[in-house]
């Protein structure tokens, strides 16, 4: 293997040697920095994608980096069977920055959601007192969960769940925003869960009505039914808030966190619950091999330190105003309606010709930009929360100079 990789040479790697199951913009990063990233060829990037929000607190945090390497000298992983120094330090700290009775550490945003539904689960059996395997969870359309056959038996999306049946039951999907039809769902007495996503990311960063979180969390109470966020992409600071159920003072009953709980640099998901849900899991009965382990553990504390001392909820809630308010201004047929909160931002792109979001992606790729595109005319624009203000209009330039292009 040549040590001078070109991009040309790792795409055709990838190309060859990996399952086709994405389809990359033509870019291969191989350094990051804050909002930054750079090519194997050195050409410098705003990452606009962040990792799907993974990387809130910007690449390569060195706070966060630190964490990781320190812990990784002295212990990485002990598994469950034994206690660690760090798992029990984590638990306390990230328990009461949420203000919850206990947490339940995974790894991926996929089995943090595979948690939530098995907490549910036993909860209304346990405590509500559901016959056997009768529960039932309501879920939204075009929601995104993940990719285990559980979760995508959620899904309404051809893409991520045709051809991989059969699938789990015991899921009522409802449409998203909707409280006339989450009322007539919840008045099935066998529904134990309502499970949302805030803001639905990858619909096309759908941000319900205002009050739809409030009431509906209302609604559940009544029909004492757990309320459980989907907070894996919408949490830690993204929305402009700490969590985007923070927008309407709803604390959920479970709470899903993923992605920027690690700031990127660590597979880290977490469940979080009160003691009458989670108590319901006995030992034995749930787990992961690598979930809670001592460098996950301290990579999360760095990474939710970072957010509190570098204030990023407030940041993105003041950016992402400039950037809406740019992004309305900029005089092109092509932009459509422009949604969002904090930095989880989109566009809709109206198509000219036969030029899609895709080639204004390519073309902000080419003027030192990335984003990607979802549902073939939508761009999502999130950028690491520690862009600075000066940052963010440079960026914004580029977007207009690439948008003018067409
Ligand atoms: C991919 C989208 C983002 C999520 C919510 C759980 C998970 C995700 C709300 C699962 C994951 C990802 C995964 C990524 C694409 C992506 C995505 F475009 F599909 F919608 F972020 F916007 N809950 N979201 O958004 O977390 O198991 O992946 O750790 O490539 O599939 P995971």
């Amino acid at each position: 293997m040549s040590e001078q990789l070109t991009s040309k040479g790792a795409m055709a790697l990838e190309d060859k040697y990996g399952a086709h199951n994405y389809h990359p913009l033509p870019v291969v990063v191989a350094r990051g920095k804050g909002a930054k990233v750079w090519d194997v060829e050195g050409k410098e990037y705003f990452d606009f994608l962040s990792a799907y929000s993974a990387v809130n607190q910007g690449h390569c945090h060195p706070k966060i980096v630190n964490a990781l390497t320190e812990q990784a000298q002295k212990l990485t992983l002990v598994s469950r069977a034994f206690y660690s120094d760090a798992l029990g330090v984590y638990e306390k700290y990230i328990t009461e920055y949420f203000g919850y009775d206990k947490v339940l550490p995974m790894n991926t945003g996929a089995e943090a959601d595979e948690t939530a539904i098995k907490l549910c689960r036993r909860w209304a059996y346990d405590v509500k007192g559901i016959k056997s395997y009768k529960a039932k969870i309501i879920v939204c359309a075009n929601n995104f969960h993940g990719r285990t056959v559980t979760v995508i038996s959620m899904s309404t999306d051809p893409e991520s769940r045709g051809g991989f049946g059969p699938f789990t039951p015991g899921f009522e999907i409802i449409p998203y925003n909707d409280l006339k039809a989450l009322a007539k769902a919840l008045q099935d007495p066998n529904v134990a869960g309502f499970l949302v996503e805030p803001i639905q990311g990858e619909a096309g960063v759908m941000v319900p009505d205002e009050g739809y979180l409030s009431k509906a969390y209302k609604m559940c109470k009544e029909k004492n039914v757990l309320f459980i966020a989907d907070e894996v992409q919408t949490g830690i600071a993204r929305t402009g808030k700490l969590l985007a159920c923070d927008h309407e003072n709803v604390r959920p009953d479970i709470l899903i966190l993923g992605k920027a709980l690690s700031g990127g640099v660590y597979p880290v998901s977490a469940v979080l619950a009160d003691d009458e849900i989670m108590l319901t899991i006995k030992p034995g009965q749930h787990g992961s091999t690598f979930g809670g382990n001592p460098v996950a553990a301290r990579v999360a504390i760095a990474a939710l330190d970072v957010v509190k001392e570098e204030k990023l909820a407030e940041r993105a809630d003041r950016l992402g105003k400039i950037f809406r308010a740019e992004m309305e201004k900029i005089d092109s047929e092509m932009i459509g309606v422009v949604r969002g909160k904090g930095l989880l931002n989109a566009v809709v792109v109206n198509p000219k010709g036969d030029k899609t979001a895709w080639d204004v992606c390519v073309k902000m790729a080419e003027n030192g930009l990335l984003a990607k595109p979802t549902h073939d005319h939508i761009i999502r624009f999130a950028p690491p929360l520690v862009i600075s203000e000066e940052e963010l209009m440079e960026a914004i330039e580029i977007i207009k100079k690439s948008v003018l292009a067409f």
